[in-house]
């Protein structure tokens, strides 16, 4: 089987430090879970930021800061930045870390209801930011929360805007949206072109299992304090790194090999950095 990529979601928008106490906020909690993680198996650490009260930002200055003490610990993984940033900022303030020019960005093809709140990706605001990526040879990783917006991201394809190889982000389970179901998963694979690839990101206590199917069927995984708070049913993780080892033993039995940061970059065709 292809080897499967893990990416580790450190600390996203909406989890607070309240209910997960082991979530990384400032840089340096920032870099020393992401070497965690990668020393456990992650390939690609998916990064959104904070600002000194612990609220999500997309201030160019605090991911600067953050990727610099992610490199200097030793990181090697890549570094994708998040261009989704939380409910509400403006398309100007969630592009910023785009000129930090990083390998990866999550790029969102559509708009839904995100718990009581709502996430606004039209059209034209997708077009922007898949330009923008294209011309700084950023690889974008589509996130899709619902069927229409594996459409939405054909269409960027159509006009121009994507690289040759796609790759989905299946975001399976935020309220208002998709659920997490393994017919769920199986509708949208079923959508994608055939030589796209995929990794499932599952919410809350729908992690696990169906990151286990989507790995029996060949896709790749998300997992991290983002999106899941409990290793198990009432049981809060001490950090990321749990989450990717426990991913990397499944992967073990299911015969999938993990890839490190160098292969995906192959797989990929990532561009090197620039400063
Ligand atoms: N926080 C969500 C509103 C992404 O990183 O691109 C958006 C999100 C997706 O997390
Ligand atoms: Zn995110």
């Amino acid at each position: 089987m292809n080897p499967l990529i893990i990416t580790a979601a450190i600390c996203g928008a909406e989890t607070t430090k309240e209910a997960a106490p082991s979530l990384p906020v400032t840089s340096d909690e920032l870099a020393a879970e992401a070497l965690a993680c990668e020393k456990a198996g992650a390939a690609i650490i998916h990064l959104h930021v904070r600002d000194d009260d612990g609220l999500p930002t997309q201030e160019l200055e605090t991911f600067r800061r953050a990727v610099a003490a992610m490199k200097s610990v030793g990181v090697t993984a890549i570094i994708q930045p998040s261009t989704g940033g939380a409910v509400g900022m403006s398309a100007k303030e969630r592009l910023q870390p785009l000129s930090l020019n990083p390998e990866m960005a999550s790029l969102d093809c559509g708009s839904l209801n995100f718990g009581d709140s709502y996430f606004i990706n039209d059209h034209p605001l997708m077009r922007s930011f898949a330009l923008e990526m294209s011309r700084r040879g950023i690889f974008p990783e589509l996130e899709c929360f619902e069927g229409g917006h594996i459409h939405n991201a054909l269409r960027l394809r159509d006009e121009g805007l994507l690289p040759n190889h796609l790759h989905f982000n299946l975001v399976l389970g935020v309220p208002g949206a998709l659920p997490a179901s393994p017919e769920n998963l199986i509708y949208l694979t079923s959508l994608l072109p055939e030589d796209a690839s995929w990794t499932l990101t599952a919410v809350g206590k729908h992690q696990l299992p169906l990151s286990l199917v989507a790995m029996a069927a060949g896709g790749h995984v998300r997992v991290g304090l983002e999106d899941n708070i409990f290793l198990s049913k009432g049981i809060l993780s001490e950090g990321n790194a749990p989450f990717v080892a426990r991913t990397v033993r499944i992967a073990a039995e299911l015969g999938r090999r993990v890839a490190g940061p160098d292969e995906v970059r192959q797989i990929f065709s990532l561009k090197q950095e620039k400063a």
